[in-house]
């Protein structure tokens, strides 16, 4: 049977490659800079369910703001290096095209890279925690599917190629499009403790935005609900491979802030992330893997 998909590999937007997947269940489009998924339109939606900043960049040498960046081999600051960029280097690299497949969930797209990829910023030689007292070569192999259907599913496995233990974070940072952040809530998290990186903004549990909030829960459930009543739509995620979540909205004066970031545009997002960091980080012994990932579900809220 012909494949019941289309992938349109080689178009260009400032100069990055990306494909357009279009399949039954869904379209899509994932750029091979930072293997970064900008749209996911499932059959029957008016828009793309992942949201992309009207401002974002699509340069070598900056991440693209909005849908579903890879945070790898490190979380925000937690830099190995002091010249490291934040979020880890994987999300400014360049990812190989590795294949599609029509799957029961949708169109399964691979991409892969590993430390000799061509990567905007060098530095995969020191981008991993290691043992001092270990001796051997750090050298992995990343593979991340995105599978583009009536949910979105995104999985980044990673293997110890080398012949020493290695240490890093990571995280899936989508960011999702609500009709009003000021209206929607998000729970599952309740009761578990947090670290708030930001202004506090969140008022109670479920979790309310009324000023910036950047939550670090380091463990807690892999189920979490993103409920906005505005847009009548209910996102459930499930995460796998991951110990905790990051829950973030950059409110108005940390938006006003970012040159790839509309000024108004903190209404529309909200970003929820699956991440293992800090104590919770992944250690792989030579030939070891490790999967981590989330399914995001869009739901119809039923009338009141
Ligand atoms: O995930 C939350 C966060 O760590 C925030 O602190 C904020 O920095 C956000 O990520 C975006 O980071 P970026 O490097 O993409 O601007």
């Amino acid at each position: 049977m012909a494949d019941a998909f289309t992938i349109v590999p080689g178009a260009y937007a400032g100069g990055l490659r990306y494909l357009d997947v279009i399949g039954d269940a869904a379209t899509g489009r994932v750029f091979l800079h930072g293997a970064h998924v900008t749209s996911w339109r499932p059959d029957g939606e008016d828009e793309s369910l992942v949201w992309l900043s009207e401002r974002a960049i699509f340069a070598d040498e900056t991440a693209i703001r909005g849908g579903v960046p890879i945070c790898f081999p490190w979380f925000g600051p937690n830099r190995p290096t002091p010249e490291g960029p934040a979020h880890g280097l994987a999300r400014l690299s360049e990812w190989r095209f590795e294949g599609a497949a029509e799957t029961d969930a949708g169109v399964a797209v691979t991409l892969g890279l590993d430390q000799d990829a061509p990567a905007a910023v060098p530095g995969w030689g020191a981008a991993f925690r290691v043992d001092e007292q270990d001796e051997g070569e750090v050298r992995f192999q990343a593979r991340y599917t995105v599978t583009f259907g009536s949910s979105l599913t995104t999985s980044l496995s990673v293997t110890n190629t080398g012949s020493r233990a290695i240490g890093f974070e990571a995280a899936i940072h989508t960011y999702y499009p609500v009709s009003d952040v000021r209206q929607v809530s998000v729970s599952g998290l309740e009761g578990y403790p947090f670290v708030e990186r930001g202004a506090g903004g969140g008022a109670g549990e479920p979790i309310r935005f009324t000023r910036e909030v950047d939550r670090v829960y380091p463990a807690a459930p892999s189920a979490l609900r993103l409920t906005d009543p505005g847009a009548g739509r209910r996102f459930t995620l499930e995460s796998s491979g991951a110990a905790g979540w990051v829950v973030w909205n950059p409110f108005r004066d940390k938006a006003a802030a970012m040159g790839d970031f509309g000024d108004e545009e903190w209404r529309s997002m909200v970003c929820l992330e699956p991440v293992s960091l800090g104590e919770a980080m992944i250690w792989l012994q030579p030939g070891q893997s490790h999967g981590l990932g989330v399914v995001s579900t869009p739901q119809t809220l039923p009338d009141r």
